[in-house]
C-alpha cells in the first residue's frame, strides 16, 4: 500500500512517520509538506534514509501540484495532518487557516474523487466541539457533541471536518475522521504551552500564563495519538468519527508547575499575562468508542509522559535551539512583548 502523509514534517505527523515507517516496511510512505515555519526536516532525520520513505515539498492547497502528485504516485491512502495549528496565530492572521485547513482539505478530497482512493483520513481536534465549563467535571465530549468552534483555528478545522463528511455522503469518498485532545512529547514546536515552558525554563526565562491559568486541557502523549490514528486508518469504519484522549485533565497552572518542579526551577518564573481572546475553558474527551470498537488504549499517563518529554528536550537541545534562534524569536516578541 502507498500512503501520502501530509504535514509529516510537523510535530504529530513527524512522530507518526517515526511510528509507522519501520513498523510497516512493506508499505510505501510519502511525506508531503510545505515546510512552513512549523515544518522541520530535522524532525524526519530518524526515517530519512529508509527505502520505503520519501519526501516531497508542496502545498496541499495548490490544486495543480496535488493533482499532478496523485497522477504520478497513485496513492492508496491519504492521512491529512497538514494544517496551520496554533490558535494564537489564527487570532492574528485567520486567512492562512482558511487556505490551508479548509481549501487544502477540499483540494485533497477533490484529488481523491478524481483519482480514487482506498481511505482518506482527516486528523482533527477536540477544539471543534467548543469548550466545557470548569464546574461540570462529569461532562466529556463524545462524537455526538455539536460542532461549536471558538477560534478561527477551530472554525477552520470544523469546516474541514464538515467537508470530509459531506464528501463521504455525497461522493462516496471512503473517509474517516479522528479528533484528538492536546498532544505533547518529542519534536513539539516551542510556541505551544508544554515545549514553551520547558525551553524557556531551561534558559531561566519568564513563563507567560494566560489569564489566571485555570483553563483545563486533556493531555495525551503523542505516541498514543499515533497508535490511535494507525488503528483508525486500518480498522476504523468509513464515514465514522473517533474521539481520542487519555483522561489526563490538568489546569495550565498545574502543567507549568509540574514542569518547573521536574526541572528544579522556581515558580517565580511564572508571569500571568493578558488572556487569549475567546480562550476555551476546558477540553475533555470521551474515548469510549475507539476503546470499545478498536481496542485502543494509551500507554502513557501524564505522570510518565512529562518526565519523558523533559528528558527528550534536555537531550535534543540543538533541535529546539535552532528554532528559537530563528524567525520564531520575532513572533514571540510580537505575541508577548516579553
Ligand atoms: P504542526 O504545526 O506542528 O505541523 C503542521 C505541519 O503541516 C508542518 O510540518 C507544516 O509545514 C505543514 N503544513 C502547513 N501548511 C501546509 C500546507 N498548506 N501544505 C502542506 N503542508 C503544510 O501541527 P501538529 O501539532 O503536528 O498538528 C498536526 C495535525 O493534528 C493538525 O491537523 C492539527 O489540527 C491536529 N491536532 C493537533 C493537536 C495538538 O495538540 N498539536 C491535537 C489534535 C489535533
Ligand atoms: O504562552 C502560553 N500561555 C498559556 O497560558 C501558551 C502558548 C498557551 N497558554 C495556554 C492556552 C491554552 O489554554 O495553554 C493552553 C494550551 O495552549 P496551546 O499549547 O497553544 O494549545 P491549545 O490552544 O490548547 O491547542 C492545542 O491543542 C489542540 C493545539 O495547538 C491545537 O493544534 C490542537 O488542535
Amino acid at each position: 500500500m502507498k500512503y501520502i502523509v501530509t504535514g509529516g514534517a510537523g510535530f504529530i505527523g513527524g512522530n507518526f512517520l517515526h511510528y509507522v515507517v519501520d513498523k510497516y516496511p512493506g508499505d510505501e510512505w510519502i511525506c508531503l509538506d510545505k515546510l512552513t515555519y512549523a515544518g522541520n526536516l530535522e524532525t524526519l532525520a530518524p526515517v530519512a534514509d529508509r527505502p520505503n520513505y520519501s519526501f516531497v515539498r508542496g502545498d496541499i492547497a495548490d490544486r495543480d501540484f496535488v493533482f499532478e502528485l496523485f497522477r504520478k504516485e497513485k496513492p492508496d491512502v491519504i492521512i491529512n495532518f497538514a494544517a496551520e495549528s496554533h490558535v494564537d496565530r489564527s487570532v492574528s492572521d485567520p486567512d492562512i487557516f482558511v487556505k490551508t485547513n479548509v481549501t487544502g482539505t477540499v483540494t485533497l478530497l477533490d484529488a481523491c474523487r478524481e483519482f480514487g482512493i482506498r481511505r482518506y483520513h482527516q486528523v482533527s481536534t477536540d477544539e471543534v466541539y467548543g469548550d466545557l465549563p470548569l464546574d461540570r467535571p462529569d461532562l466529556l465530549f463524545t462524537e455526538e457533541n455539536k460542532i461549536r468552534a471558538s477560534s478561527p483555528y477551530s472554525a477552520s478545522k470544523a469546516a474541514a471536518d464538515l467537508f470530509v463528511s459531506a464528501y463521504h455522503r455525497t461522493f462516496g469518498i471512503p473517509a474517516s475522521i479522528s479528533r484528538c485532545s492536546n498532544n505533547y512529547g518529542p519534536y513539539h514546536f516551542p510556541e505551544k504551552l508544554i515545549p514553551l515552558v520547558i525551553s524557556r525554563a531551561l534558559n531561566d526565562e519568564k513563563i507567560p500564563v494566560y489569564g489566571n491559568g485555570a483553563n483545563v486541557r486533556d493531555w495525551l502523549y503523542v505516541e498514543d495519538h499515533c497508535s490511535a490514528i494507525d488503528l483508525v486508518v486500518r480498522k476504523g469504519r468509513e464515514g465514522e468519527v473517533y474521539n481520542i484522549g487519555g483522561h489526563n485533565e490538568r489546569s495550565n497552572l498545574e502543567v507549568v508547575k509540574t514542569i518547573l518542579r521536574t526541572l528544579g526551577k522556581p515558580e517565580s518564573l511564572i508571569e500571568f499575562v493578558k488572556d487569549r481572546p475567546g480562550h476555551d475553558m476546558r477540553y475533555a474527551m470521551d474515548p469510549t468508542k475507539i476503546e470499545k470498537e478498536l481496542g485502543w488504549k494509551p500507554k502513557h499517563t501524564f505522570d510518565s509522559g512529562i518526565p519523558a518529554t523533559v528528558e527528550w528536550y534536555l537531550s535534543h537541545r540543538e533541535w529546539w535551539e535552532h528554532i528559537i534562534s530563528g524567525e520564531y524569536r520575532n513572533y514571540f516578541e510580537k505575541q508577548y512583548g516579553l
